[in-house]
């Protein structure tokens, strides 16, 4: 085994030499580094601005500069659809590397280079989906600056009706989360019974507050409801009496909800079919097409 000599290095140990070495280390830095990176990226970087000629840049000075620009390809403009989730297919022009989208005014998705994306579930009635394209997501420049909008008709419920609008919402655990049992295409309707049911561990009913629709009678209503928080249970009872005629038709907001989020989750509310009824004027039933339940979310 060979033996490690020491360094000899007492003639660093004066303390004297140590600052002398280290003003000499930092001088070096101040004077001379900062030097030598300037004469690197002199050499080495590329221009700042493109060449004009670019036409995805948004010099002022640049002639040739188009603008990121979205083109909805289907479906076509003022369109009605029988199903509550829509596809909407786009495309951008060269140079476009990404899109975000909106429906009516919620907010903008995440950017992503995709051409299609199916919206929904959506509620009944008109719908506007908004897309822009983007050069770069970072540069405000190079986002679409007025967005391609397509308007077109949700009618998925048809027939007498009982319906969630909407169908499908988003809340937190702070704040309401608002939504309405709707009738739909109905004729000479008199009395309600509604009964559903809901996550008791994600939303809490906190109140009910009756619309107009059925008094669209002149009548006033006569109602009854049960609410059990516990079970997630809600029974709703509406009869319109003293009106004229005595039933109401169309389509109109019964009554509307305000949930609370309890906790993450979903719930969906789902009617109790063999409870629930509407029934005219001569107490007969009225013939039930569609119940559509809702989904919400709480984030
Ligand atoms: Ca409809």
């Amino acid at each position: 085994m060979s033996e490690k000599k020491p360094l000899n290095l007492h003639f660093l140990k004066g303390r004297g030499f140590s600052y002398y070495l280290a003003a000499l280390v930092l001088a070096f830095s101040v004077l001379f580094l900062p030097a030598c990176d300037s004469l690197v990226s002199n050499i080495t970087e590329p221009p700042i601005d493109p060449p004009a000629d670019n036409p995805i840049d948004p010099d002022p000075d640049n002639p040739s500069f188009v603008p990121p620009n979205s083109t909805i390809l289907t479906p076509s403009e003022g369109s009605t659809h029988s199903t509550a989730n829509v596809t909407i297919t786009w495309e951008g022009n060269t140079g476009v590397v990404a899109f975000q989208s909106r429906v009516d005014d919620g907010g903008w998705s995440t950017w992503s280079d995709l051409t299609s994306k199916t919206f929904g579930p959506l509620d009944e009635g008109t719908h506007s989906v908004h897309i822009r394209a983007a050069y770069d997501t970072l540069v405000a420049g190079l986002i679409e600056d007025t967005p391609t909008n397509i308007n077109f008709t949700i009618d998925a419920v048809q027939g007498a009706s009982l319906r969630f609008s909407p169908p499908y919402l988003e809340g937190g655990t702070t704040g309401d989360i608002a939504l309405s049992l709707v009738a739909e295409d109905v004729t000479n309707l008199m009395m309600v019974k509604a009964v559903f049911t809901f996550d008791p561990n994600v939303i809490t009913l906190n109140t009910w507050d009756e619309s107009s629709f059925l008094t669209g009678n002149g009548g006033s209503i006569l109602s009854y409801y049960d609410i059990d928080n516990v079970a997630g249970r809600c029974e709703i009872n509406l009869s319109v009496v003293d009106g004229d005629p005595d039933g109401v038709t169309g389509t109109g907001t019964l009554i509307n909800l305000t949930f609370s989020g309890t906790a993450v989750g979903l719930s969906s509310l789902a009617f109790v079919s063999v409870e629930t009824e509407m029934r005219d004027p001569s107490n007969l039933p009225l013939t039930i097409i569609n119940l559509v339940g809702a989904q919400v979310r709480v984030r």
